[in-house]
């Protein structure tokens, strides 16, 4: 049946998880055989914070004090730019996880999230700096650093379940691992945007730079 026999290639995707800082990731090539491992991370309140207390330090060593055609210019008609990337997380902290976390706790599924308005940079930022949106980035973040220690959160806790408008259940744990996965992919897009304002002028090396045409 097969045309030929002599080559069989079997792929296997195993996941499991495992608690502590293992390898998110890794692919294992052997002989024939391609085993590939996925193994996500379970969360942990320590490693999230490990991540979203230097989300501002981060954007601050990239964008601070850079001229404006590095942060205002976009990836074309209805993209941002990663001035309005920085609006963007400020607005998040304001209206969308720490809030979210509190109506976890206190509502559970009884009560719906307001829906979250992805674009309210577009008005909130007008007319202020790179450098004061990202020091109210770092002070809005610092605070919900704060309070997010202080709801002293449980692994019991971390299972309850709050009602997205659209999503409908999630966890809070869910809530805690989307705003890291969040603050990283913003980050990505921050530095893909930046990378596009040479993405003709790199000249033939294009073919080399995957980011450019993502
Ligand atoms: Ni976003």
């Amino acid at each position: 049946m097969a045309a030929n026999n002599s080559v069989v290639w079997h792929r296997r995707r195993v996941s499991f998880r495992v608690r502590g800082d293992q390898l998110a990731f890794k692919r294992v090539q052997y002989s024939k055989f391609e085993f590939i491992f996925s193994v996500t991370m379970e969360l942990q309140l320590e490693h999230v914070r490990d991540i979203l207390k230097r989300t501002p330090s981060t954007l601050n060593l990239l964008l601070q004090d850079l001229p404006e055609p590095w942060l205002k210019t976009n990836e074309g008609p209805d993209t941002w730019s990663p001035y309005d990337v920085v609006g963007h997380l400020i607005h998040g902290e304001e209206t969308d996880w720490i809030p979210r976390a509190k109506m976890i706790l206190e509502n559970g599924e009884s009560r719906a999230f307001t829906p979250f308005n992805r674009e309210a940079m577009f008005e909130k930022s007008k007319g202020k700096s790179i450098d004061e949106l990202l020091n109210t980035f770092a002070q809005l973040r610092a605070e919900s650093l704060q309070q997010l220690d202080e709801l002293k959160l449980t692994p019991e806790m971390l299972e309850k379940r709050g009602l997205h408008p659209e999503l409908g259940p999630v966890t809070l744990s869910q809530l805690l691992a989307t705003w890291v996965v969040h603050d990283l992919s913003h980050i990505g897009q921050i530095v893909r945007v930046m990378c596009k304002q040479y993405g003709e002028t790199v000249g033939p090396w294009k073919a080399y730079l995957p980011v450019l045409t993502r």
